[in-house]
């Protein structure tokens, strides 16, 4: 039997990145398969398509990889390139649908959620472009998991994934490739793979944490195989179906392990970790950690000594809620400098266009024009190739980019699994107040602008609204709130801070005690705590 009928599940709209949920809410008897078959109507069904597919490596992620293969084979789907035991990372994805020019593809992850019987598992769709699908489509995608009836799917054996090679399904040819050669390759054409040969040759020491998630096998190859870094560089590079109980978030709470051996005595002179599907990463340096709001700042401003970019940059472009350290850098160098809602499905169609070549977001990503996501360890290989040629240590790198552009004190306060209505009330109240608090004085800072960011892109017109508050103070300071989109729990509140400093004093300072004053603004002005009842922010990056 080919056609199965099927009634809707409530709740299947993606949301920031594809459709998160639970692991069990997953595997419940044809949730998954509903949302596939309304991405598949939604998008004029695959007859004759070539799709990509591919995972992290989590827990259901091989199962769901043969669902989607053989409702694939039933939907008239011609070939599906999937990678060796359904692995690929969300930028290797994106890379092998744009390299074979495949009409879309499907990534199985939940990204930086844990993984495991009980803990996250998602399904997003990427488009011809190897981009996230835009909301448009997203939005399609919804309305239709709302209406499905039935779905297609083949009763045939599951497909060998284990070993290179053409197998057929059905009608349909399952092309099982290595996942990481395509990749590794894409790299070799971005960097300065001789001189970065050099710099490990001559003692320069890294330490990577693949936090038991899909970079494991991309890291090895590329820094400890083609790069020649010293076996071990990387660690937790076996991606495991619960990424052995990590948490495969590169922030310094979660990638604790690596912080502690960056800040301590014995640290090698570079470190850097990546998430579950590969596409976040966090830099660090021997005592010295880089907020990822100003690691894409000064990617910007080193790119053009990485020869992939040595004939300048398009144009950058940063979520709203990412520092404006870039923009600094942007104005300096003449370059366009675009402000885009969070999530990597809005930079599509700036670099589709051809307007910027770099994105990034305060979320520890950074990516540029090479694919249509972010990219965890080309952000990695940026660094290297700029510490290789500027010769300098992170530490002085940073040192020089602040005292060039000045410093964007920044991070951002997460409260975590919060009951929806009291964190959707404490917004919708702040929403009524935001006319009222300009002019509004507190902890010394004086409210210049208040407003709910809504965006147009400049390349469709099409408009996305309520995309989080901006309570801008006089001399630049802000702080950002917005609700997240990516969580499986609750609502997750996050909260966005950030003060300039221009310098040359005050340069250096412990970024909380730089932001205290405007904590405690957004306290009297938001009453987060008073609230929510929480003492403090669950995760601080
Ligand atoms: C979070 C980040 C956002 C990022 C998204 C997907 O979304 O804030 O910047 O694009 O995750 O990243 P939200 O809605 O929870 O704030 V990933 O690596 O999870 O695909
Ligand atoms: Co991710």
């Amino acid at each position: 039997m080919t056609i199965h009928p099927t009634t809707p599940f409530e709740g299947q709209k993606p949301g920031t990145s594809g459709l998160r949920k639970k692991t069990p809410v997953f595997m419940q008897p044809n949730f998954l398969e509903n949302f596939v078959q309304s991405t598949f109507d939604a998008i004029g069904g695959v007859e004759g398509k070539t799709l990509v597919l591919g995972g992290d490596g989590r827990y259901f992620g091989a199962a769901a990889a043969q669902t989607i293969l053989k409702m694939a084979a039933a939907n008239g789907a011609a070939r599906v390139i999937v990678g060796q035991g359904a692995w690929l990372s969300t930028p290797a994805a994106s890379n092998m649908i744009r390299a074979r020019k495949a009409d879309g593809g499907l990534i199985l992850s939940a990204s930086h959620n844990p993984g495991g019987p009980n803990a996250d598992f998602g399904v997003k769709y990427n488009s011809a472009n190897g981009g996230p699908a835009p909301e448009a489509v997203t939005d399609a995608i919804f309305a239709r998991t709302r209406t499905i009836s039935e779905y297609r799917k083949l009763d045939v054996a599951d497909a060998d994934l284990s070993v290179p090679a053409e197998r057929i399904m059905g009608a349909m040819v399952v092309e099982v490739v290595d996942p990481v050669t395509a990749y590794a390759d894409l790299m070799e054409t971005l960097f300065d793979f001789k001189a970065l040969r050099g710099l490990f040759h001559d003692g320069f020491t890294m330490r990577m944490d693949s936090m038991c998630a899909i970079t494991g096998p991309y890291a090895k190859e590329i820094f400890e195989h083609r790069l020649g870094a010293a076996p071990g560089t990387v660690v937790h590079g076996t991606p495991l179906p619960d990424f052995g109980g990590m948490h495969p978030d590169p922030n310094p709470t979660w990638a604790h392990e690596l912080m502690a051996e960056l800040m301590g005595a014995e640290a090698p002179d570079f470190g850097a970790a990546s998430d579950g599907d590969g596409d976040r990463n966090m830099i660090l340096g021997r005592g010295i950690y880089v907020s990822p709001s100003d690691s894409l700042a000064v990617i910007a401003a080193n790119a053009t000594l990485v020869p992939g970019y040595a004939g300048g940059l398009k144009g950058v472009a940063r979520s709203m809620p990412t520092s404006t350290a870039v923009d600094r850098v942007a104005a300096a160098l003449g370059l366009d400098c675009y402000e885009t809602p969070t999530g990597w499905k809005f930079f599509g169609n700036l670099m589709d266009a051809g307007r910027v070549s770099l994105c990034g977001e305060e979320s520890f990503g950074a990516g540029s024009d090479h694919v249509r996501e972010k990219d965890g360890l080309w952000a990695i290989l940026m660094w290297l190739n700029i510490i290789a040629v500027r010769g300098q240590s992170v530490a002085e790198i940073m040192a020089g980019h602040f005292a060039r552009y000045g410093r964007n004190y920044y991070s951002r306060h997460d409260y975590e699994a919060l009951p929806t209505e009291v964190a959707t009330a404490m917004l919708d109240a702040l929403r009524t107040r935001l006319d009222n608090l300009k002019g509004l004085s507190s902890q010394g800072l004086v409210v210049e602008s208040a407003d709910e960011f809504c965006y147009t892109d400049p390349v469709d017109g099409s408009v996305s609204a309520h995309q989080g508050f901006r309570i801008l103070f006089e001399g630049g300071s802000r702080v950002v709130l917005r609700l997240s989109g990516t969580g499986t729990e609750g609502a997750t509140l996050r909260v966005y801070l950030e003060r300039y400093v221009a310098g040359p004093e005050g340069l250096s300072e412990d970024p909380q005690a730089a932001l205290a004053p405007i904590i405690a603004a957004t306290e009297e002005i938001v009453g987060i705590k008073a609230r929510t009842g929480r003492p403090g922010p669950s995760v601080i990056s």
